[in-house]
């Protein structure tokens, strides 16, 4: 058989091992990156060198070994690719040309070499000079009739200090419209959590990996999402912690993984089995697991037993008893019915749970995603508050973050619901009077376009309209701009679904060195545990008419604002000064910033809980109430299915690596739907059909996407699954988390039909 010819087997072997150092011999070579990647892949996460690119888990502190991570290496290798995108390719192709190629194809072309204008005349990106670009961006930002008519968005891989300027640069501009990634993310934990601990963060460190008697992993795909992760999982089962995974799909890495760092088991092909108990839960359903959970626990507590921390509920916590009765209000069968998982397991779990003395819960975007995300994730806090899992060793609530600095671009600043108290420091420290109002979030920037009120769009990094849901929509309120501005290190999509004027701006990547006037500088991340480092580039830029980005901010904010407060020339060449200026605005967590940061280890930010302290309105940790069983509103079609858009192990969000997923056996092939036989029975299907997806939504507006291939998966019923991007045309704009406005990209309510 032809190798691109798309295969759908099983993978029956454990996650990690051999397969993945295999895929990562291939992925260096094939990006023409083995002898420079080699060495920065040395560098990468280690004390001097920079912060991998990928994901935020945090790395050990001491580490005696180089860790390996597949997919940590491939990001690294596309960003360290020998490829170029320079002014020939764009001579070659129109926009048109382009439009018509995949995403996985526009990034294989490497790394953009030089700011690039549209020429609407010849329908081609032009070159065009850094200072041609920023008198673009100024004359098009200074034109506006409001500063609120432009949207400045941010994706998480953007350092602390170009975020912390970018804030400042717009709020000095006058607006709060700040969408960023982490508003399709991680944004319920941002919303939700503080009313319930009075943060919106995670509360662990990672030596608490090491204390954990129990670890819970809730909608996470870590082995390819978090892959760092596995070695403290693997670690703590080996040391007998019960794992328990709660997932619609039976991720293989949840199931049994080969650490790569161990010699013996790489040499005697063993592996660790992870998942002690793996619950197979209903899309959605795991409100109502938390509730059985509850309930086990309550019936224990009322018949005489001692399951709950009544010192830690008395001394620290306020609202349970609202919580208790609901819990028994909800009968076992209902709580069955909508969690998918049996009474005999609930139970499983909660004894599990009421044994350990301390207790981790991770979660990723299987908790997000829904209509009710955040109350969905003040629930999962209810839960840990029962045994007063906050503030000891080995206990507390970890979101794994997504990109590798999105927690940080969110303390520094970027964030459309300011606090009063920040913006009042930020009025004392520069001098200018920041907008008061909120500003918009990602939706809401989408909405804006299409109203036709936002007229200009500035990409800090990312792929905005390939991210965003309601594809076709989408597409059509971004081409209404005036100017779209992509700050970015690869070609993608954004660049091609365009203003009537738009730039392409290059940047250097995190991999690489930042040369200024004033030496080489480096910059910092936040990783998923507050922890902040440095990171230093080691590799030349890609090309040398790139700029840092925070020379782009400064060089935008000069261009737009002749009569600014602030400083941009300074900062632009010594990094410190920002790091001053972060230290001013943020004294509680960031005092004496320049000097902590010395020490290439970093530090960690004060996060209250750790020390049970709960920077809430009563200064309680907050039992809160969601009555119900539905973290998504019920739908009564009889055909409706559930989808999940996921992410495969080939790709790193909107960039797609290859066509594969290997845990899931998949290869050569992206547009699959992931089906439980029973549903896909039922509906008159063959296994391998070719099927189409329409979401069921009460706006009048189709959303459609046909071509999908139906393979038969361990689905719970009522569930399926497939890709994202390829499957956000189905994600209605307005289908979001009510508190956060985070897209519910985990329960889209679809009908599927034979194509
Ligand atoms: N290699 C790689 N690493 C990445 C990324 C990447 O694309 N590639 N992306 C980064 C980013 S920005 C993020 S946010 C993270 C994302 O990391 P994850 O949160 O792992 O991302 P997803 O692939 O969206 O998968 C979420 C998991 O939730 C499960 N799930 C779906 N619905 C439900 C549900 O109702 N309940 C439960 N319990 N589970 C459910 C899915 O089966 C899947 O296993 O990873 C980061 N790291
Ligand atoms: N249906 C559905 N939609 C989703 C999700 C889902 O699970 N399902 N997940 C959501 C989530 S969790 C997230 S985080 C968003 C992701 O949304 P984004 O963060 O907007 O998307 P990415 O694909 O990570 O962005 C990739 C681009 O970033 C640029 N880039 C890479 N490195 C750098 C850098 O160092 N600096 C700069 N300036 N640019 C760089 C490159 O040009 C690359 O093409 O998507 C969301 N959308
Ligand atoms: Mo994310």
């Amino acid at each position: 058989m032809a190798d691109n010819m798309p295969r759908y087997k099983p993978y029956d072997h454990p996650a990690g091992g051999w397969g993945a150092a295999a895929a990562t011999a291939r992925v260096l070579m094939d990006q023409s990156v083995i002898t420079k990647g080699s060495r920065a892949l040395l560098a990468m996460n280690q004390p001097g060198g920079f912060k991998c690119p990928s994901c935020a888990f945090p790395d050990p502190d001491c580490r005696r070994t180089l860790e390996f991570c597949e997919n940590g290496a491939k990001a690294l290798a596309f960003e360290a690719t020998a490829r170029r995108v320079t002014r020939a390719f764009f001579a070659e192709y129109t926009v048109s040309e382009l439009e018509r190629q995949s995403d996985h194809w526009l990034e294989m072309q490497g790394r953009l070499t030089e700011p690039m204008r549209y020429e609407a005349a010849s329908d081609r990106y032009v070159p065009c000079a850094w200072d041609e670009a920023f008198a673009l961006i100024g004359h098009h930002l200074r034109a506006l009739e409001s500063p609120h008519r432009a949207e400045f968005y941010t994706s998480g891989r953007t350092s602390n200090e170009a975020a912390f300027l970018y804030s400042v640069f717009v709020r000095e501009f006058g607006t709060n419209n700040f969408p960023d990634c982490s508003n399709m993310c991680h944004e319920p934990t941002s919303r939700g959590l503080p009313p319930s601990i009075g943060v919106g963060k995670g509360t662990v460190v990672m030596e608490d990996f090491e204390h954990a008697e129990a670890i819970f992993v809730i909608g996470q795909n870590t082995g390819t999402n978090s892959p760092r992760m596995m070695t403290s999982l693997v670690q703590a089962r080996k040391r007998g912690v019960p794992i328990v995974a709660v997932n619609p799909m039976p991720e293989r890495a949840l199931i049994r993984f080969t650490e790569p760092q161990d010699v013996v088991q790489m040499a005697t092909f063993g592996s660790t089995p992870i998942a002690s108990e793996f619950v197979h839960i209903r899309i959605g359903g795991d409100l109502a697991l938390f509730k059985g959970i509850m309930r086990a626990m309550l019936e224990r507590e009322i018949s005489g037993e001692k399951v709950l921390d009544w010192d830690f509920i008395r001394q620290h916590t306020s609202g349970l008893e609202a919580v208790w009765d609901e819990a028994l209000t909800q009968d076992w069968a209902d709580i069955v019915e909508a969690s998918g998982v049996t009474q005999a397991q609930i139970r499983r779990v909660a004894e599990i749970y009421i044994r350990s003395r301390a207790t981790m819960l991770c979660y990723g975007m299987g908790l997000t995603q829904h209509q009710q995300g955040s109350r969905l994730l003040q629930q999962a806090v209810n839960l840990l508050l029962l045994r007063g899992n906050f503030g000891k060793p080995g206990a507390g609530l970890a979101p794994i973050r997504g990109h590798s600095n999105v927690q940080g671009d969110r303390t520094v600043g970027v964030d459309e619901q300011p606090s009063q108290s920040y913006l009042d420091r930020l009025r004392a420290v520069f001098g200018f009077d920041p907008p008061r109002a909120p500003g918009h979030h990602t939706v809401e920037s989408v909405a804006a376009m299409h109203r036709g009120t936002a007229q200009v769009f500035i990409g800090m990094g990312g792929n905005f309209v390939r991210a965003v849901p309601d594809t076709d929509r989408s597409y059509a309120a971004m081409r209404k701009l005036a100017l779209t501005v992509a700050i970015s290190t690869k070609l993608n999509r954004g660049h091609l679904v365009h203003g009537r004027d738009a730039l392409i701006l290059p940047v250097i990547a995190r991999s690489e060195i930042i040369r200024t006037q004033a030496g080489e500088q480096f910059v910092t991340i936040e990783d998923s545990v507050a922890k902040v480092t440095p990171s230093r580039g080691v590799l030349e830029p890609a090309s040398p008419h790139l700029l840092p980005e925070v020379a782009i901010v400064c060089r935008m904010a000069l261009a737009t604002l002749p009569q600014s407060k602030v400083s941009w020339a300074s900062y632009l060449q010594n990094y410190d000064l920002i790091r001053d200026k972060i230290a001013e605005v943020y004294p509680d967590i960031y005092a004496g910033f320049s000097e902590k940061i010395k020490d290439p280890r970093g530090f960690h930010l004060d996060v209250p809980p750790r020390r049970r302290v709960w920077p809430t309105a009563n200064g309680k940790a907050n039992f809160l109430l969601f009555p119900g069983l539905d973290v998504n509103a019920p739908v009564s079609d009889p055909d409706m299915l559930r989808l999940a858009t996921v992410r495969s192990h080939d790709q790193f969000n909107t960039t797609v690596y290859s066509y594969n997923d290997r845990y899931r056996g998949v290869h050569n092939d992206r547009m699959v739907l992931f089906m439980n036989a029973d549903d896909r029975a039922a509906r008159g299907l063959q296994n391998g059909a070719r099927v189409a997806v329409e979401t069921i939504s009460g706006d009048g507006v189709r959303r459609r996407v046909e071509g999908l291939t139906v393979i038969d998966y361990p689905m719970p019923r009522g569930a399926v699954a497939g890709y994202y991007p390829e499957l956000n045309p189905l994600l209605p704009l307005e289908y979001c988390d009510e508190i956060s406005g985070t897209p519910a990209a985990k329960s889209i309510p679809v009908r599927v039909s034979a194509a």
